[in-house]
């Protein structure tokens, strides 16, 4: 089989990669570990940024985004009893964030791709790349019990943190930059009326988070030690947990409900340097993680593919690799953008377990300056709105 571009995985890079390279006339095929009901349906990202949205529109799948679609004019930085708001809309004349959760963009663009043709391979097996170091890659995997050989002009990794792609490009060739934080989320979904805000809160039993999915469905998440397992988290517990770190003296409260979703998510940032090798590109978690804080992910990931197009874009309209080349420094900018931003944000949010009572007053401090001065929370909002240089 023969395709221009190979995409492994089937996630918002992998799927919005094959939908811009659809709209620009290049043939692609993608291959999926997962069936398409478990990637349809796994619960992860929820806050989309203005430029993912606007992309979204731009190139005709955000039909039901913008129906179902919520947004936030801002987010609540709660400390010292209270919500303080950072109105990032305001602050950024009309740009802001709107909630959409992951897997219904995950549904909205594996339609799209179907729609047209696409060729999606789900459940495929034992999936390797090779030859990306010549001009003829190659993917080989398994298919309803079938070895297919795929060649190809390029091969895109958009398989995620775990995937195969970024670990078959020799060692000597990148640097890793990363960073594990000590601590943990403990992420629930319940049913329950959505607080209809974001709210990160800041308390001395540690961080907790207040999102939403629907208007009956609530995501929230507080931090845990990184050793900690969902089967010491009774839903009573959970509760207590939640209504202790976000009691407050301005009457704020929220509604608890049957929990039906309970996880605990890793605390890391990750960068791979260059996210090229070859023909082959590594784009979304798969060159870069970044703690959920700054609610990032999703977005970088539609970022990169964007250049990532564009750079195909050029090479199929002119057979010079040029724009390709620059792929990696274009992305990069970006992406330490929001790993800075992620890594302040945790920063100024959670109990770390070496802190002294000096460091939380700079916590404090910084919590109070951010939502006091307009200086701060102007930054504050560029950078959550989406900082793209
Ligand atoms: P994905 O979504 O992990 O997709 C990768 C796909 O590749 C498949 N795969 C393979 N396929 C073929 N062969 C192989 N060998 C393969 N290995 C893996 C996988 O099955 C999968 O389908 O990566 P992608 O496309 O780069 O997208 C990244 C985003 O999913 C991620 O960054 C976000 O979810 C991060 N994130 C958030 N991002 C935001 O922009 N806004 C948010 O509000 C936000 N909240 C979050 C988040 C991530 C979270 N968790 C669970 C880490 C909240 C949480 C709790
Ligand atoms: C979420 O709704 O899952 C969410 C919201 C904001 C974050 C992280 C996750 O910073």
């Amino acid at each position: 089989m023969r395709t221009q571009v190979a995409i492994v995985g089937a996630g918002p890079a992998g799927l919005m990669l094959a939908h811009l390279l659809h709209l620009q006339g290049i043939e692609s095929f993608i291959l999926e570990t997962r069936s398409r009901a478990s990637i349809e349906s796994t619960v992860r990202a929820g806050v989309i940024e203005q430029s993912t949205v606007d992309l979204m529109a731009a190139t005709g799948v955000a039909g039901r985004l913008l129906k179902e679609g919520c947004p936030h004019h801002g987010i609540y930085l709660r400390f010292d009893g209270k919500n303080h708001f950072i109105d990032v809309f305001e602050l950024m004349g009309g740009k802001t964030v709107m909630f959409y959760p992951q897997h219904e963009i995950i549904k909205d663009l594996v339609a799209a791709c179907l729609a047209v043709g696409g060729d999606i391979r789900f459940e495929a097996q034992n999936v390797r790349v090779s030859d990306f170091d010549t001009d003829h890659p190659k993917v080989q995997f398994q298919h309803e019990g079938q070895e297919i050989t795929l060649d190809c002009d390029f091969i895109a990794g958009c398989d995620g943190s775990q995937g195969i792609c970024r670990n078959t490009i020799p060692a000597s060739a990148y640097t890793i930059y990363d960073k594990i934080y000590p601590f943990s989320w403990f992420g629930i979904l319940a049913e329950a009326p959505s607080a209809g805000k974001l709210i990160y809160s800041y308390h001395e039993k540690g961080f907790a988070l207040v999102s939403s999915r629907t208007p009956n469905l609530q995501r929230m998440y507080f931090q845990v030690d990184p050793n900690d397992s969902v089967a010491n988290w009774p839903d009573e517990r959970i509760w207590a947990e939640f209504y202790a770190r976000l009691e407050g003296e301005d009457g704020w409260t929220f509604e608890s409900g049957k929990i039906i979703k309970k996880d605990i998510i890793g605390m890391r940032s990750y960068v791979i340097e260059p996210m090229q090798y070859g023909r082959m590109f590594l784009a979304g978690d798969a060159a870069h993680i970044i703690p959920p804080t700054g609610a990032k992910g999703l977005n970088l990931a539609i970022a990169d593919v964007k250049h990532l197009a564009d750079g195909l874009q050029h090479f199929y309209a002119t057979g010079n690799t040029a724009e390709l080349e620059t792929y990696s420094s274009k992305c990069l900018r970006r992406i330490w953008r929001a790993e800075h931003f992620s890594w302040w944000m945790t920063s100024m949010l959670h109990r770390f377990p070496d802190d002294n009572k000096f460091q939380q007053k700079l916590q404090l401090s910084q919590l109070r300056y951010t939502a006091s001065s307009h200086a701060a929370a102007y930054s504050l909002a560029e950078n959550y709105a989406g900082f793209e240089g």
